[in-house]
């Protein structure tokens, strides 16, 4: 299995700069690059990394994307003298040019050429290139917002010509519309583009209407063109990850791209002057692990913007150090998206529902007097207010800087009964608990049976609890013969070990011991199965009735997606606990998506409790509890209409307790609109 993460950088890139005096385009300087690799030499990030030297892109590279005259105008400005310089930067829009920046701008393409080739030839796989000047505003015949070759569209053409790739995924997580991207691919169904972006109803800057959420593509590219436009500035995690759950997942996912493409710009982070958004940078570990999976986890990072030194830096690292496999950290804050968002997600939902089989069942969108095209009269006066906030300085974004983020010295250790063969890289694990705990074991759960098989099972088990608490191993799989016997042993134990909130995920009829289900939210129980469950109103038990359990991946990967993942984000687990019965019916490529993308959680802290009989399964999970990326599931078909309408109202039926789980501003029965601290009866 490919394995390693590549890291592109030449400080070639950092010679050239603007020469002249524009307000706008001096947050474009060469420090950005040094400051952004220094941070990941620091902090033994890039050290860990495959360093793949860049080259330039050639003519022919350049021409998959911009045109001839275009290309040929570029190639003069080496020997232009400063006047000419501005004369020409002046027929595009804030944009500088340098005597050196086509040299750059060839090694910037060709930094994500020799990444594309790094990732698809299985030298590593996946990767980060940090260059200067950004792609992603740069047209076929035109430079734009600091950009003049579109790196990651020239990767995009690249890929598919040279090594045949049939869907590409492009993810543009910069706060800017990267409107050169959206016009190369919008009549193209072969290239996904996916870009959120400061919009405020057309007032930020490209100021198009093409970056509103109804442009969805043309002719047969229409649906492969999916635009979120955020409407108001201070956007949180929140926001970004029920963007993702709600709208890029379950498409990306429905797509099934093979290889993703990651327009990297973090001026979508806290404190970067052009975004004014507020989510973290830690932000960035879970935006890319949640991409890891697609793709056979084949990911190709390529810097775009990000003009705030610090975060811009702090946001690379939690990149680069997802991408090498690390556990991301405790995602902070999640108090649920804020009413501008929920209303752009309801509008992009909306648009697109005529095309994603994901989104069939999504509401009317909203009338035109809340939809996300009316600019409020009362933003005005707010404009005035903020305009004002800002001349005399009175808000300046602080934030902490994220914690070091260190990997246990065990990944994966694996309770397994004699005759089962651990699979490789992986370390077998058993340890006899307190003789005290022992008899306390023995006298709980085995009555007066003398099973010593079962009684080694169970301490081996609680002691690998209290490892994990102990940050010493980072993940577990335990094969049992009574997986309800060892849940509720698991439960008991990480109460012990102060692991506070257990996000227990239920695949298969496994009963579940009353003792797990507690009301003061110590567990969160969702169980899949296929039958229905009387007990319906219960905020942490959750019973997910699938027609046909989980055989169905598209169902299965909807209710993952859209319910499970955000569930399990602002339930914000210390341990999950993953509890696999015999006969569940699920593939082994949709568990292994399941596995990945839970280990997101709780940093990286899952248990995996699989009933004996499962043998044939210990390979497939401990491989993705390794990091292996799983296997792609292929497009994916239109789910059971059954199970659609009844994951949509259960998500519904949710939203009022859980508010990652809304996806419309409209106000619903029930429905809490303002953070109401006595919500959670726990403390965190
Ligand atoms: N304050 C990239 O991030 N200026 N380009 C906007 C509004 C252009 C940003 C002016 C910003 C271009 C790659
Ligand atoms: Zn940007």
């Amino acid at each position: 299995m490919k394995m390693g993460t590549a890291l592109l950088y030449d400080d070639e890139m950092t010679r050239y700069k603007l020469l002249w005096t524009d307000p706008v385009c001096k947050i474009e300087v060469p420090e950005r690059l040094t400051v952004s690799h220094e941070a990941l030499v620091k902090a033994g990030l890039a050290e860990r990394c495959v360093s793949v030297p860049v080259r330039e892109a050639t003519d022919a590279d350049i021409l998959l994307v911009h045109s001839e005259e275009y290309l040929e105008a570029v190639k003069k400005t080496p020997y232009m003298t400063l006047e000419d310089l501005m004369e020409f930067t002046l027929q595009y829009g804030d944009v500088y040019f340098h005597p050196n920046i086509y040299h750059c701008a060839k090694l910037a393409a060709g930094a994500a050429l020799q990444l594309v080739d790094s990732v698809m030839t299985g030298r590593v796989r996946n990767g980060m290139a940090l260059v200067r000047p950004p792609g992603h505003h740069s047209m076929r015949g035109a430079a734009s917002g600091f950009c003049v070759f579109n790196n990651v569209a020239i990767a995009a053409r690249y890929a598919k010509q040279k090594y045949g790739v049939e869907r590409v995924l492009i993810v543009d997580w910069d706060v800017h519309h990267g409107q050169g991207v959206q016009y190369c691919f919008e009549d193209d169904p072969s290239v996904l583009y996916f870009s959120w972006h400061r919009y405020e109803h057309q007032k930020f800057w490209p100021n198009l209407p093409d970056s509103d959420y109804d442009c969805v593509g043309k002719e047969k590219g229409a649906g492969f063109n999916v635009n979120v436009p955020w409407n108001k500035v201070g956007m949180k995690n929140s926001d970004y990850l029920s963007v993702f759950c709600h709208v890029l997942l379950p498409i990306a996912y429905e797509f099934s791209p093979d290889l993703v493409l990651v327009c990297a710009g973090f001026d979508s982070a806290i404190g970067d002057p052009e975004g004014e958004m507020c989510a973290t940078p830690d932000v960035f570990a879970h935006l890319t692990h949640l991409l890891m999976n697609l793709a056979g986890g084949k990911l190709c990072a390529v810097l775009e913007g990000g003009y705030n030194l610090t975060s811009l830096h702090q946001s690379v690292c939690q990149t680069v150090q997802t991408l090498l496999g690390d556990p991301p950290p405790q995602p902070a804050n999640l108090d649920g998206p804020c009413v501008s968002a929920l209303e752009s997600l309801h509008c992009v939902r909306s648009a697109h529902r005529e095309y994603w089989s994901c989104l069939k069942h999504e509401a009317d969108p909203p009338t035109s007097d809340v939809s996300t095209k009316a600019i409020e009269l009362a933003a005005e006066g707010k404009e005035k207010q903020k305009k004002a906030e800002e001349e005399s300085g009175a808000e300046v974004a602080a934030w902490l800087e994220p914690l070091k983020r260190t990997a246990p010295p065990v990944r994966s250790a694996l309770v397994l009964p004699d005759g089962v063969a651990c699979p490789e890289g992986c370390a077998r694990f058993s340890a006899s608990a307190d003789p005290a705990i022992v008899h306390k074991l023995r006298e709980t759960f085995l009555k007066d049976s003398d099973d010593s098989d079962a009684l080694t099972a169970l301490s081996s088990l609680t002691a690998l609890v209290q490892k994990m608490e102990q940050n010493e191993i980072c993940n577990g799989l335990a094969l049992v013969r009574d997986v309800s016997m060892a849940t509720m042993c698991v439960v008991q134990h990480a109460e012990a070990a102060h692991l506070d909130r257990v996000f227990i995920v239920c695949v298969g009829d496994a009963v579940v011991p009353s003792q797990c289900r507690r009301d003061d939210g110590t567990t969160l129980l969702v169980q899949f199965s296929s039958e229905e469950s009387e007990e319906q109103q219960h905020r942490f038990y959750i019973p997910l009735c699938l027609k046909k359990g989980c055989s169905d991946v598209s169902g299965f990967t909807q209710a993952a997606l859209g319910l499970v993942l955000p569930l399990g984000y602002e339930y914000d687990p210390s341990l999950v606990l993953l509890v696999r019965s015999a006969g569940s019916g699920l593939c082994d490529g949709a568990w292994q998506q399941l596995t990945g993308l839970l280990q997101g959680l709780a940093q990286g802290h899952t248990l995996v409790l699989m009933e004996e009989g499962e043998e044939a399964c210990v390979g497939p999970t401990a491989s993705s509890l390794l990091g292996v990326a799983a296997a792609s599931l292929g497009s994916l078909r239109a789910p059971l209409q059954d199970d659609v309408k009844a994951l949509e109202g259960l998500r519904r039926r949710l939203q009022a307790d859980w508010k990652l789980l809304q996806t419309t501003a409209a106000p619903e029965p029930g429905r809490k609109t303002e953070a109401d601290p006595a919500r959670f009866l726990i403390k965190k």
